[in-house]
């Protein structure tokens, strides 16, 4: 029909292939590559696809993965199995493997399960490139602690710098933002020398009873990468360093405040987001006290920017509750509003319901399900304000 404009919104893709659930960490391990099952079907439900595209995206390659991992790295990742392992061996250690924590398992089909996800952001970094999307979202990938040559905290390819370099290849500047309660130190670290790509992070940092560092246990708010004047990535890394119980108010307060600021100033061409849901209440190791509209927020702040915009998956360890979030955050995107009470016809809804805060709803009072003890008080956060704004000036040159 002519005299028809394209249609008001925005255009959403969808990118997941579902191959990436059947993946296992193993039983006792807290990243449940299913949560991934949960949120699909939660957003199948709700009758979300209708309102943008979805694709199937192949696995990223080898020599995709190599514009930023060591081939060394990869080629140990590509043939490294529990069957042949050898935690003995130097590489095995060098490599981010074993360790006393054995954050990063060895398990069966994982070549296949990180170049699945890696596949995806890239695909999805593609269609804001060639302008298929304006919103292209990959729930599947954040992976951000993984570094060129070795694996750390769940995470063994890092597919946020990848979609990043891609990005790249036809943007000037990238603002890559991170919620999840960790660190984004992967990210960081990998554009610590260009002034293209501006990393800002939101997360927990501190000790905790034990005197441990909470992970990654770098992002104190005078981490601002390179500061000598030579370095073109001088001051291009901000840091939000929170603690434990921040509520919705002061959260989404510091959130506009900063975020707000940065895209000021730095005006990006386009803008990656990570959207860990482990910052929300009641995250198995989060120790945020989150909701899922707080959380969701963000996602509608960004959006408001109307810069081309890669949204991504991250943490999560309570796996219906990081179905919700991001089911939530998939309607922000298409400007849908989803009713409270969950569709009947949902499979898995027993795994919704029978909860303290809300069962058989989207939207629980997650504010309270682990009670962690506010310890972020209005002055402390005045300061981490007023600090990150100082660290802004240095962009000035
Ligand atoms: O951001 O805290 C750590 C490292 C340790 C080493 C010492 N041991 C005893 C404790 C842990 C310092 N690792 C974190 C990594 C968190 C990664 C977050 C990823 C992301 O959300 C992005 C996807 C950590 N926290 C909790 C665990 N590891 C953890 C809990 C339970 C288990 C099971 C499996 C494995 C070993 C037992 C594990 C790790
Ligand atoms: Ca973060
Ligand atoms: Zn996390």
């Amino acid at each position: 029909v002519y005299g028809i404009e394209k249609p008001q919104g925005y255009s959403v893709s969808f990118h997941y292939n579902p191959l990436v659930e059947y993946h296992h960490f193993g039983s006792s391990h807290p990243m449940k590559p299913w949560r991934l099952t949960l949120t699909k079907q939660l957003i199948l439900a709700y009758g979300l696809e209708y309102a943008m595209e979805l694709h199937e995206p192949r696995s990223a390659s080898f020599e995709e993965l190599a514009i930023f991992h060591d081939r060394e790295y990869l080629d140990f990742l590509k043939h490294i199995t529990p069957q042949n392992m050898d935690p003995e061996k130097e590489e095995y250690l060098n490599f981010g493997f074993g360790g006393e924590s054995n954050d990063c398992p060895v398990f069966d089909g994982l070549w296949d399960y990180v170049s699945l996800y890696s596949g995806a952001s890239l695909h999805a970094a593609n269609s804001l490139l060639n302008g298929q999307s304006d919103i292209a979202i990959n729930w599947s990938g954040g992976l951000h602690h993984a570094k060129k040559n070795a694996a750390s905290g769940f995470c063994y390819v890092n597919d946020i710098v990848l979609a990043i370099q891609h990005l790249l290849t036809q943007n000037q500047r990238v603002l890559y933002i991170d919620i999840d309660v960790h660190h984004g130190d992967g990210v960081e670290q990998a554009f610590e020398s260009t002034d293209r790509v501006m990393t800002l992070s939101y997360h927990k940092y501190g000790m905790d009873r034990n005197n441990y560092p909470f992970f990654p246990g770098t992002g104190n708010i005078n981490e601002m990468g390179p500061t000598d004047p030579s370095n073109r990535g001088k001051g291009h890394s901000l840091n939000i360093p929170l603690d434990d119980g921040i509520d919705d108010d002061q959260y989404t307060w510091i959130f506009k405040t900063v975020t707000g600021a940065v895209v000021a100033k730095y005006n990006p061409n386009a803008i990656v987001l990570q959207c860990g849901a482990d910052s929300l209440g009641g995250d198995r190791l989060g120790k945020f006290n989150l909701n899922i509209k707080a959380h969701g927020f963000c996602v509608e702040f960004i959006k408001s920017f109307n810069r081309p915009l890669l949204l991504i998956g991250g943490g999560g360890y309570t796996p219906r509750n990081v179905a919700r979030t991001w089911c939530h955050e998939t309607a922000v995107c298409v400007d849908a509003q989803l009713h409270n009470h969950l569709p009947t016809h949902l499979p898995y809804l027993q795994a919704f319901q029978g909860e303290e805060n809300g069962g058989g709803v989207l939207y629980p009072d997650l504010h309270n399900t682990k009670r962690h003890e506010n310890a972020n008080t209005r002055q402390k956060l005045d300061n981490i304000v007023k600090q990150a704004l100082e660290n802004l000036r240095y962009l000035d040159g």
